[in-house]
């Protein structure tokens, strides 16, 4: 058990024995966990070496809380918690995890309301009851429908889109402080995950003190949980917890390795450490009590006898065993990208002109972009029909001509998201599809089809000679909307068949297809294109992410047609000749 895990135990004994009004004994729990939080050394590690004495001198930990803690370190439960739970009548592991919600504010709405559970408490909020409590007021009612509203839809958590802004702009401060030597986000933003439970944080600095100060007063701090001399972890106002750590320069590596994760990646590491005849820990690779690595990532991989693994590739997917073998792939880099696939314009929904939108795609320094708007069957979005695309390809022409007398780089090609029919017949006709350069194809409706139905359909339409890539292709929306029932290695042996290339969308709620579905297009040498899906210029900056998911998929540059010379690209698709 990590001390953080011990330190929240007893936080929830301390609120269930405040919530049957015992005196004292709760704020003993209370300092006991805070203190906990901030120790330096692994209770575990010193319970190891001293045993119950060693607890015991922990400050503010008296007989019964040591008694605890040893339990809990033993067996990873403590009686005494189970026992307060059951007696408890208020859910209060649930309720703390509504965003503002402490163990006070539950007790008060459990004397005022009666609230118990997460449902009591959405009850109350919707009839307006804790808007009227003193102490709580109309904002912190609307503050906790919203808390409420998130964790349905996330398990509380959040898009890698909303934190990896944040968390660099954290790194970026605290890199200004005096005395900081080096800023490293670390955790699963490092491995680019897709959704974040909580940012951590690891620093290099000769004075941690300062660098504690300023972290836990942060203007974006909400609450701060615990604040140790090398070890602090805040709550953020938006829900989100960043914990940060100050290192020792010898151990950096480790520990980097450590807190990067995954938990399984570690695990599997430190058994094949102790397999060699080392040990692994977040202070350090060590023969007996000699430090032999440490300092940074690098050696230990190489002295475990690995190639480096990549953090995006920290999953448990085989890197270790791969990366013994000396094949790993060299993973597409950021800034390989040469072109985008997939951009709306103000022709459907999207904000910006083509001209806007390209001269958007210049400044990022890409070398071609398609312009792919919805096509008429989504009425709603203005979707182009055969006349209208008509239209756009001289506008289209107009604009390549400008850029071109400015002596621009960027050559615009004509293509469409062209919608698929309930039974896999495309929205425009074929004639007009054969005169564009890129042909998309989505499902936007017929979500609930049967798997068998649904995958018949999308494979009609990706055998469809001018249909040349398949756009999101499982739909699903991350904390929102499920993916469609769909056969996906089906459709994937397809795309190999019909020289179909399958998408990665980019966009941070879509990063359709995930990681796992990237692999088994990887293995199965089906190529795919990473697009932005802008509907306006702000936009085209979440292709990064879409890297990200492609690395996290084992995606090398040549997996993936736009990161390709525009040349070389239009020969992966139909009926460009090619390899066809
Ligand atoms: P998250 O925050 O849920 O998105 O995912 P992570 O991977 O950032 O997990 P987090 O923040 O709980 O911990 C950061 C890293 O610390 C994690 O990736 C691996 C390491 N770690 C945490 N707990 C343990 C543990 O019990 N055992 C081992 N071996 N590593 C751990
Ligand atoms: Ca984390
Ligand atoms: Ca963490
Ligand atoms: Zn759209």
């Amino acid at each position: 058990m990590t001390n953080q895990e011990i330190a929240g135990i007893l936080y929830e004994i301390g609120a269930y024995l405040d919530m049957a009004d015992v005196s004292f004994k709760p704020r003993a729990y209370e300092k006991a966990a805070e203190i906990i939080s901030s120790l330096p050394d692994s209770l575990s590690d010193v319970y190891k070496k001293e045993g119950t004495s060693g607890i015991k001198k922990i400050p503010s930990v008296g007989a019964s809380i040591a008694e605890t803690i040893e339990e809990l370190i033993k067996t990873g439960k403590s009686k005494y918690h189970k026992e307060l739970k059951q007696k408890t009548p208020v859910d209060l592991s649930n309720l703390t995890r509504v965003e503002g919600l402490g163990p006070r504010k539950i007790k008060m709405l459990y004397h005022k309301l009666g609230i118990k559970n997460l449902k009591d408490l959405e009850f109350a909020a919707k009839k307006g009851k804790i808007g009227k409590l003193a102490g709580f007021g109309a904002k912190s009612e609307t503050n906790i429908l919203k808390g409420l509203e998130f964790l349905k839809k996330s398990g509380g958590r959040f898009l890698l889109s909303e934190v990896l802004p944040l968390a660099r702009e954290i790194e970026r401060r605290l890199n200004n402080i005096a005395g900081v030597k080096k800023v490293q986000i670390a955790g699963s933003v490092r491995r680019g995950k897709e959704t974040i439970g909580d940012i951590d944080i690891l620093i290099i600095s000769n004075d941690a003190d300062k660098v504690m100060e300023y972290f836990v007063k942060m203007p974006e701090v909400g609450r701060v949980l615990a604040r140790g001399d090398t070890k602090s972890s805040v709550t953020l106002k938006k829900g989100l917890d960043v914990d940060v750590r100050v290192l020792s320069e010898k151990s950096y590596g480790s520990a980097l390795a450590y807190f990067t994760g995954s938990k399984d990646h570690n695990v599997a590491m430190r058994q094949l450490a102790i397999k060699m005849g080392y040990k692994l820990s977040e202070y350090g690779l060590f023969k007996g009590q000699k430090q032999v690595a440490g300092k940074n990532e690098e050696e230990i991989y190489k002295i475990l006898g690995l190639d480096y693994v990549e953090p995006e590739l920290r999953e448990m997917t085989g890197e270790i065993e791969v990366a013994r073998k000396h094949q790993l792939p060299e993973l597409i880099k950021y800034g390989d990208l040469r072109g985008d696939l997939q951009i709306q314009t103000n022709w459907s929904d999207g904000k910006n002109s083509i001209e806007e939108m390209a001269l958007a795609a210049m400044k990022i320094g890409l070398e071609y972009i398609v312009i792919t708007d919805h096509t008429k069957r989504l009425a709603m979005t203005n979707g182009l029909d055969a006349r209208r695309i008509v239209q756009q390809g001289k506008e289209i022409d107009r604009v390549n001509q400008k850029l071109k007398i400015q002596n621009s780089k960027l050559v615009i090609l004509k293509g469409s998201e062209c919608d698929i029919l309930k039974d896999g017949s495309m929205d425009l006709p074929d004639e007009v599809l054969k005169d564009l350069d890129v042909v998309g194809a989505s499902v936007h409706s017929y979500f609930n089809l049967s798997e068998e139905e649904q995958t018949n359909r999308i494979q009609k339409a990706m055998r469809n000679p001018h249909v040349d890539i398949l756009f999101h292709p499982t739909g699903r929306l991350i904390n929102r909307r499920e993916a469609y029932a769909v056969d996906v290695d089906a459709i994937i042996r397809t795309a190999k068949e019909a020289k179909t290339i399958m998408e990665i969308d980019a966009f941070p709620d879509r990063l359709d297809i995930k990681d796992e579905y990237i692999k088994r297009c990887v293995d199965g040498g089906v190529k795919m294109s990473i697009d932005s899906d802008a509907h306006d210029i702000s936009h085209l900056s979440v292709l990064e992410f879409g890297i990200m998911q492609a690395r996290r998929g084992w995606a090398g540059r040549g997996d993936i047609i736009n990161a390709h010379p525009l040349r070389e690209m239009l020969r992966y698709l139909k009926g460009r000749g090619g390899d066809k």
